[in-house]
């Protein structure tokens, strides 16, 4: 056997899944072919609102390569399918049906109302022109505000409203505060503003698709999601199929960003079709139906009221949300703002505290989860109004925070929202994040420039954040009757070589967890890295799991991992006894090898898994297996932190912003691989960065998505990206055995209040509060010109 010398956990790695993901020589859903399937092609409604008066697919049934036209009537001919949705937020949530295919009406421009069965995509796409459908206008739904007045026109006439939901948390009657009305009517100081949180398009690089086999009475369904588990209850529960007869295979997947955790229409129409015709078929979409048909985010009107004593001391903060749902419920869409209820008072002591959130449908694409799910939309509104009472207060703006902050002898603390910290460290990453920024430097030339009246102005801008993250006790999400459980599941099976198989439940989709993972059960098993193999993504392999979002993965799947190798050492530990001839007691466990304490005499846990395999000698009662497995619930969020610098020039002749420099110190506790934590933080702060300045879902007057595809929807290259400064704290999390915390979401949730307060700053002297997002060179030039003056 051989010797681990140094520890696997805090190295950085290079990823062991790249060399097949970065040259695709690997197996995404759409490289899937199978003998005698078909193709699959969804006729979309050009209209946002319409009724369907004639839909006539003859003509199509008859083009070259067709076998099969089917419309809702033919798929759902009792109109009862519904995709699912599965967080209830209150006991009255308004939830519409959501259709396999449009019956009667479309609520979104992009909803399908038929689909073409072919055999080949061309042929399928090709017919798609001969089916020929009539519609009725409809009044078009689109302003958020409007549809919540009495009167208007509804998405949904049978639902009687175009509210989904009011959600509320008050810290006075959730006993973790004071009253904050009272708080603001008391106030020496109070700022109200409001904020819009713009419309935005997940952009996966793989776009959606599903295969489905239907094989004997057993259905494989292969997907591009983030949710394999969650996909095959789901499916089974909807359409009423065993759920041991189903299979769900997430074979690589090409990004997600929380944009791949619905339970699709178009999954359950690719089931439905290839039951009826009893062969495989295909959906995969084009670049343009993923713009206007996969899910979108954010789409909020924040309204928020922060009160203060004059020395800067904050006493309250109320938020009222408006949350655009878009036709339809995501799965967790209508929760997604829920989650941001708990992060709006941050990093900060304050005692009186409201949220409220009132959801609304409009007709278009449904939202939900993106990358962060509400935490990036709270985490900007308190930072940027945190800016805003500075400049009232007449206060340095880092000062008022550090003012504010909870500090590092105080946790664990529990918040005005109710959730308690474990650990944090806000002091020392903001001092190391202003010694790499050279915040006192910066603030002199920003003074000087001003001075000069230069053309191009600088800005800082300061986020200095926490999330919750790790989702999470299954308790806390069942009292936000949130539909599943938060634990994740571990198995490890030693192999009689002493190779080891890692089974996990978690569905990584671009986070490295097959690197990850293996250095975790190096560790703990004192074996090389190299060892270890890890399999997720398929559910007879991996048959318990929740998957992989909300920052999860490490911090609970993770933990699953450790407590199944902790067993597998347990369950060798007999047997080295046994075969060394000594006492349980007398044996210690280092570098994957038990050795009789004070001897040289060791057996080394890979060369007992062959003598298990064996069994020849094995103690009376042992099981001839080391295999153990474990599930683990953790019993609380995990809360990263860190403080993110930008320096923003901003040419106020053209409203161009230029990032000069990016410092991020982020606090993920333990780094079990620094590499990969670093290229998280990366794609995170791209994200949240192109959602202050080139980023936004545009829908004209009718309904129509106006930038559906990549030429005219602005995702940042790295061309557009400063070289960022990126550094990390450590303050281990108390509330898994690692010490860590998650980081998938950190850099998107931080990122984009820094760079707005950077814009703003950069203009305030010329009477700029605010420009809205994204800070286009037109908004900008507006502002300083007026617009939001
Ligand atoms: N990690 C680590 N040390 C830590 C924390 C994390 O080494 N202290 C590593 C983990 O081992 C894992 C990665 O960082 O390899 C991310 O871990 P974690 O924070 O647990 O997040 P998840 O794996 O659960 O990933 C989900 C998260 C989310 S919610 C979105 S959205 C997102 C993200 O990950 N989508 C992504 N990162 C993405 N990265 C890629 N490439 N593609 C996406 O779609």
């Amino acid at each position: 056997m051989t010797a681990v010398a140094e520890p696997e956990v805090g190295k950085a790695r290079l990823r062991k899944e790249d060399a097949r993901l970065i040259t695709g020589r690997t197996r995404w859903t759409d490289n899937i072919v199978l003998p005698g399937m078909l193709h699959l092609a969804v006729k979309r409604s050009p209209m946002a609102h319409a009724k369907i008066t004639r839909i006539d697919v003859a003509e199509a049934r008859s083009m070259p390569g067709v076998v099969a036209v089917y419309t809702a009537a033919d798929l759902d001919p009792e109109g009862t399918i519904s995709a699912p949705y599965a967080w209830p937020i209150t006991p009255d949530m308004k939830a519409p049906r959501r259709p396999v295919l449009a019956a009667g009406k479309v609520n979104f421009a992009g909803e399908g109302v038929a689909v073409v069965v072919a055999r080949s995509v061309a042929e399928a796409q090709d017919a798609l022109d001969a089916i020929d459908v009539d519609y009725s206008a409809l009044p078009v739904v689109l302003d958020m505000e409007a549809a919540l007045t009495d009167g208007y026109a509804l998405v949904h006439d049978e639902l009687g409203t175009n509210r989904n939901a009011l959600w509320v948390f008050d810290s006075a009657e959730a006993g973790s505060g004071g009253n904050v009305d009272d708080a603001i009517r008391d106030a020496e100081v109070t700022v109200t503003r409001r904020f819009r949180q713009q419309r935005l398009a997940p952009a996966f690089m793989e776009p959606r698709s599903t295969v489905v086999d239907p094989t004997g009475n057993q259905m494989t369904i292969w997907a591009a999601t983030q949710i394999p588990h969650i996909l095959k209850t789901m499916t089974a529960l909807t359409l009423g199929l065993p759920e041991h007869k189903l299979r769900v295979i997430a074979p690589d997947v090409g990004g997600g960003f929380g944009g791949k955790i619905g339970v699709l229409p178009e999954d359950l129409m690719s089931v439905l079709v290839a039951q009826k015709l009893g062969r495989p078929v295909k959906w995969t979409e084009t670049r343009s139906e993923c713009m206007m048909t996969a899910h979108h985010a954010r789409d909020q009107i924040q309204d928020v009221t922060i009160a203060a004593n004059r020395d800067g001391t904050v006493t309250g903060l109320k938020v009222d949300l408006i949350a655009d749902m878009g036709a339809y419920c995501g799965l967790v869409g209508p929760g997604v703002p829920i989650l941001g209820a708990f992060m709006f008072n941050a990093i900060y002591k304050f005692t009186a505290y409201r949220f409220a959130c009132t959801n609304v449908f409009t007709n278009k694409t449904l939202t939900d989860a993106y990358r962060g799910a509400g935490r990036p939309e709270a985490t900007f509104a308190i930072e940027r109004i945190m800016d805003e009472l500075a400049v009232e207060l007449d206060m340095d703006p880092m000062a008022l925070r550090e003012k504010n902050w909870i500090k590092h002898e105080e946790f664990p603390f529990t918040t005005v929202a109710g959730l308690t910290y474990d650990t944090g460290n806000y002091e020392a990453a903001t001092a190391r994040a202003k010694e790499l920024f050279d915040y006192d430097g910066l603030r002199r030339e920003q003074a000087e420039r001003r001075a000069s009246g230069d053309p191009v102005q600088l800005g800082i801008g300061i986020s200095t954040y926490t999330e919750m993250c790790g989702l999470a006790p299954s308790r806390v999400l069942g009292s936000l009757s949130y539909g599943a459980g938060g634990w994740e599941h571990a198995a490890i099976r030693m192999l009689p070589t002493g190779k080891v198989e890692v089974v996990t439940g978690s569905s990584a989709h671009g986070q490295g967890h097959e690197t990850a993972w293996s250095q975790i059960v190096a560790d703990q098993l004192g074996v090389p890295f190299e060892d270890v193999e890890v399999l997720h993504g398929d559910t007879q392999t991996s048959p318990r799991g929740l998957d992989t979002y909300g920052s999860r993965s490490l911090t609970v799947g993770g933990t699953a991992i450790v407590k199944a190798a902790e067993r597998v050492v347990a369950k060798a530990k007999p047997i080295a006894a046994h075969m060394l001839e000594c006492a349980e007691d007398d044996l210690e466990f280092t570098g994957g090898r038990f050795t009789v304490r004070g001897t040289d005499q060791a057996v080394g846990i890979q060369d007992i898994a062959l003598a298990v395999f064996t069994a020849h000698d094995l103690p009376d009662g042992i099981e001839p297996h080391l295999d153990s497995e474990a599930v683990y619930d953790p019993e609380n969020f995990s809360f990263p932190h860190g403080t993110h610098l930008c320096a923003t020039e901003v040419d106020t002749e053209t409203g161009k912003v230029r990032i000069r420099s990016y410092v991020c110190v982020d606090d993920v506790g333990k780094a079990i691989n620094p590499l990969i934590v670093e290229g998280q933080v990366h794609g995170g702060l791209v994200q949240g960065i192109a959602q202050a300045l080139y980023e936004e879902a545009v829908h004209d007057e009718s309904g129509t998505l106006t930038n559906g595809t990549f030429a005219d929807y602005h995702v940042p290259t790295a061309a557009d990206m400063p070289t960022f400064t990126v550094d990390r704290t450590e303050t281990p999390s108390t509330t898994n055995p690692l010490g860590a915390k998650g980081v998938g979401e950190a850099g998107t949730i931080a990122s984009t209040p820094a760079v707005v307060n950077a814009v703003v700053d950069a203009l305030r002297h010329m009477g700029v509060r605010e420009v809205e997002m994204p800070c286009t060179p037109m908004r900008v030039w507006q502002a300083i010109h007026g617009g939001t003056r």
